[in-house]
């Protein structure tokens, strides 16, 4: 059980109020103490146990509830997507985000039963999956072949869904979900193409919402975090041109020109600057003899290959923007031009941020994306609450 300490309550407590009716359960399994003297009573209580050794470490991070999230991904190319989805789930079990939904841009009949692959292995198979329909665009994986992988004649890896044809369309799946959530609640993930999120802009009213999509947006979702573009220079390059832009171009700048709310923009340099250490591959994922997520980054390059954690970081930044990860850029607008290069222009209302990433910032990434991408599943979790 998690307890946590709610800063405006306790800043204005009601005087004679008993403790115990000062408790707030909040969630399942989660409690909020909103007492200043029982809270001193634990912090007392914590303290003799940390002294005594009976509690290794401070509690963990403090957020009020879990961040909505929506993952919108284009696994199946680079093996990034992988260990952002298993970051999530490890986020999840932790209290700290709840994976609503996972839409997929990549066309490929295998990408949705390998995103079925992983949410099972993690314990949560109920999670709605949307698939783009497979077209001639697709270009093979390395990897996504393991949702089909048998041993002796028997599925290596449980799932339910067949073909990503058989999964619900992306547009509609995202009307649906976020017609159902809180107002300015949810945040999207972008980590490919920009193909779903362009697509969901564009719809109109239906039987799910009258909202178009872009109010839709405007109204439930409180940011985007995407893993898109470059904003620094790639080597001597200052024009790169970075691939889930250039893969759909009129998407990119549609989204770019048209998107309702902030986006934090996680640039091509930010991924590169922490590679995935190979060693977390070798060894940290051996506490099952056949783990998905290791057997997939084999697939893709075997360590001692070392993988910059592009997406990883879009998820970091999504699930923890108050943790002083990165530094963001000052406020400004990204127009994607002709040949896919964003560019970024400053301004003092604008939409859109960009993550930087100092030197003393990078250990301590590399750290939580290791022990998040690495953390086994929570025995017992489902997404059915
Ligand atoms: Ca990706």
């Amino acid at each position: 059980m998690k307890i946590s300490f709610s800063a405006e309550a306790s800043a204005n407590p009601v005087p004679g109020q008993d403790c115990e009716a000062w408790l707030v359960h909040r969630m399942p399994g989660r409690v909020v103490c909103r007492s200043p003297r029982l809270k001193a009573l634990i912090g007392f209580v914590a303290l003799l146990l940390t002294s005594s050794g009976l509690l290794a470490a401070p509690a963990s991070p403090i957020q009020d509830t879990p961040v909505k999230i929506i993952f919108d991904t284009d696994i199946g190319n680079d093996v990034d997507d992988v260990l952002a989805l298993s970051m999530l789930h490890a986020l999840q079990s932790r209290d700290d985000c709840e994976l609503l939904a996972v839409t997929i841009t990549k066309p490929d009949e295998l990408a949705g039963p390998f995103v079925d692959v992983i949410n099972t292995f993690y314990g949560r198979p109920k999670i709605p999956i949307g698939c783009v329909r497979p077209s001639q665009a697709n270009e093979s994986s390395k990897f996504l072949q393991l949702a089909q992988i048998k041993d002796g004649g028997w599925p290596r890896y449980a799932r339910r869904l067949n073909r990503s044809s058989d999964a619900p369309r992306p547009t509609p799946l995202l009307r649906g979900i976020l017609c159902q959530q809180p107002d300015n609640s949810v945040v999207v993930v972008q980590v490919g193409f920009f193909s779903n999120l362009a697509a969901l802009i564009e719809t109109q009213g239906d039987t799910v919402s009258t909202l178009s999509g872009r109010d839709l947006v405007r109204q439930k979702v409180k940011l985007l975090s995407v893993m898109a573009g470059a904003f620094q220079k790639i080597g001597q390059n200052d024009h790169y041109l970075e691939f889930n832009v250039v893969k759909d171009i009129p998407s990119a700048r549609k989204l770019a020109s048209e998107w309702p709310t902030p986006i934090v923009w996680s640039g091509f340099e930010i991924g590169i600057a922490v590679p995935y250490p190979a060693v977390s591959i070798e060894r940290d994922f051996s506490y099952v003899p056949h783990h998905p997520v290791a057997e997939a980054y084999y697939l893709y390059e075997p360590p001692p290959h070392e993988r910059p954690t592009w997406d990883l970081t879009a998820v970091l930044y999504a699930v923890f923007p108050e943790r002083a990860y990165f530094n963001l850029s000052s406020p400004g607008r990204v127009a994607i031009e002709a040949d896919g290069f964003t560019r970024f222009t400053a301004a003092p209302e604008g939409r859109d941020r960009y993550l930087i990433l100092n030197e003393h910032q990078i250990p301590r990434v590399k750290e939580a994306l290791v022990q998040l991408a690495s953390q086994p599943p929570t025995p017992g979790r489902t997404n059915a609450k």
